[in-house]
């Protein structure tokens, strides 16, 4: 048996390509940010969280752990929006989810100047469409992801010694502890947070278009991540590095093991990719 750090497939990150060709072409996410060659740009915008403060009805939540991450989806009726930003489309919030290491030196997807948070979370939306029912049609025609249009929020996670460092993200932790075991998912009720109380202070960010993390890596997003970190306690990383995901036999098939620290997510962050001719802008208020 070995353990892979590849996710959302049963193969690892390096073998990604040979079943899913985009894996291995242009455009790939993450990146490494090297301040030294990002300028300031004169056309980017901020960023409008439109009803970020929102709650869910019932402020109902629907926790995932799916093996190599917990996603949490808010049953909204009207999601949290993206707008701004030079992002020409309105996107909506689908879900979040986090890529974190097994130590604080690691865990982040991007890079800045090739340091690594320990934490990144992701908070995806997309492009809003009018009429549903005209896409729902359409879609029976068409791959699944060929009318893919996602812009993903990244914010980098720093591990401070204060144990209060965020109680903001006590919601999520606590949460947590109801999913250790991958392909449960739970309904909680989380009446304290808010998409809100998770951005930094200042938002500044990076912006350049990539793609999913994640097999099938199609390159379909519009990536902003925040220059700032947000603080996370000791206690809080933890949370995460308790989750278990599955194990992988040689043929790629989901083990059951009996050992429970086998299958600890202890790394589910993909290796940065080449930038090639993209570019890379920073908004800075
Ligand atoms: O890894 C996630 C993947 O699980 C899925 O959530 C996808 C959105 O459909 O997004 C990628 S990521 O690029 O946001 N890491
Ligand atoms: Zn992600």
């Amino acid at each position: 048996i070995s353990r892979h750090t590849g996710v959302n497939s049963t193969q690892p990150v390096d073998k990604w390509r040979d079943e899913y060709p985009k894996c291995g072409r242009h455009n790939q996410s993450p990146i490494n940010f090297d301040t030294s060659r990002i300028q300031p740009s004169d056309t980017l915008q901020h960023i409008f969280f439109v009803d970020y403060d929102e709650h869910p009805p019932h402020h109902a939540w629907k926790i995932f752990n799916n093996g190599h991450t917990v996603v949490m989806k808010g049953n909204y009726t009207c999601p949290p929006q993206l707008q701004g930003g030079a992002l020409v489309d309105k996107y909506e919030v689908v879900q979040l989810h986090f890529h974190w290491g097994e130590e604080d030196f690691e865990g982040s997807e991007h890079r800045v100047d090739g340091h690594q948070y320990p934490l990144e979370l992701h908070i995806v939306h997309k492009k809003r469409v009018h009429d549903e029912k005209a896409n729902d049609d359409k879609k029976e025609l068409k791959n699944e992801n060929e009318d893919l249009n996602l812009a993903v929020i990244g914010i980098f996670f720093d591990v401070v010694s204060d144990e209060n460092a965020n109680p903001n993200l006590d919601p999520v932790t606590q949460a947590l502890e109801r999913v250790i075991k991958p392909d449960e998912p739970v309904d909680a009720y989380l009446p304290t947070f808010t998409l809100q109380s998770l951005l930094p202070k200042y938002r500044d960010y990076y912006r350049y278009t990539g793609s999913l993390t994640t097999p099938p890596c199609d390159p379909v997003v519009k990536w902003s991540v925040f220059r700032q970190p947000v603080p996370i306690s000791r206690q809080q990383m933890e949370a995460f590095r308790r989750l278990e995901g599955h194990v992988h036999d040689e043929d790629g098939q989901i083990q059951t093991v009996a050992n429970a620290t086998e299958t600890r997510i202890l790394k589910n962050f993909r290796p940065v990719q080449p930038i090639g001719n993209r570019i890379v802008s920073l908004y800075s208020s």
